[in-house]
């Protein structure tokens, strides 16, 4: 079918659960510099469990990016992304101990657990490469939203937390995203209407375990 789908339209139709996950209340009080410190440690602490259940996930993408499409930039974008990973566990180590917060200690909290069950949900090779695509879109790209919004010229973001908002914020990881999203559509425009419907619900599943995600991190403020 040649219906005109894309990853914008979906954005734009479910305006306010992506704003829901991309101005969050905790975004914004590391933007306006009132976020509470042990909310930001909690964020950070938990992160790192999630990003490590991230890595298998985004193998899984990889893995049906070389079974199921003859494109190299496919595999490419994907491998990117994972080299990305490797780094970035490196950092919430020297950030985790910056900020005194013991990441073996960490108990992953319900609103992690289930983000993480869903991640794992979405491994079985039951699930199409279009709809973890779209998947792996989202998810990076709350974060590169999220935390370019907190270094734009009017914020007033704290300079020890700029670093972390540098992380996802910066236009290399913006351009990387904006990659993985021509990808993404380039297959939801291929897909049959089945796929691109189960695509929509997981790009909403996404938004929403994103917002609980951030709700967590603020819990008790
Ligand atoms: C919860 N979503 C969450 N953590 C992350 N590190 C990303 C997205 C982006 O990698």
């Amino acid at each position: 079918s040649n219906k005109k789908v894309d990853l914008g339209e979906w954005v734009k139709k479910h305006a306010s659960l992506y704003e829901a996950a991309t101005r969050h209340p905790f975004i914004e009080s590391i933007r306006n510099g009132t976020v509470d410190i042990s909310s930001f440690r909690r964020w950070l602490g938990q992160d790192y469990i999630f990003v490590r259940a991230f890595v298998p996930f985004v193998a899984s993408v990889l893995v049906k990016a070389c079974n199921e499409t003859d494109d190299s930039s496919d595999m490419e974008v994907t491998l990117g992304g994972m080299a990305a990973l490797n780094d970035e566990l490196a950092w919430f180590k020297k950030e985790a101990s910056k900020w005194g917060v013991t990441l073996s200690a960490i108990v992953p909290l319900s609103a992690n657990v289930r983000y993480c069950s869903f991640l794992k949900s979405l491994m079985s090779s039951e699930v199409e490469y279009t709809v973890v695509l779209t998947a792996f879109w989202a998810i990076e790209a709350v974060y590169q939203d999220s935390f370019a919004y907190c270094l734009e010229e009017d914020a007033e973001t704290p300079e020890e937390l700029k670093e972390t908002c540098y992380r996802w914020g910066n236009d290399d990881f913006g351009d990387w995203c904006c990659t993985l999203e021509e990808r993404a559509n380039r297959h939801l425009q291929m897909a049959s209407e089945d796929v691109r419907k189960k695509a929509e619900a997981v790009f909403l599943h996404v938004l929403e375990l994103e917002v609980e995600f951030w709700d967590m991190s603020c819990v008790g403020i």
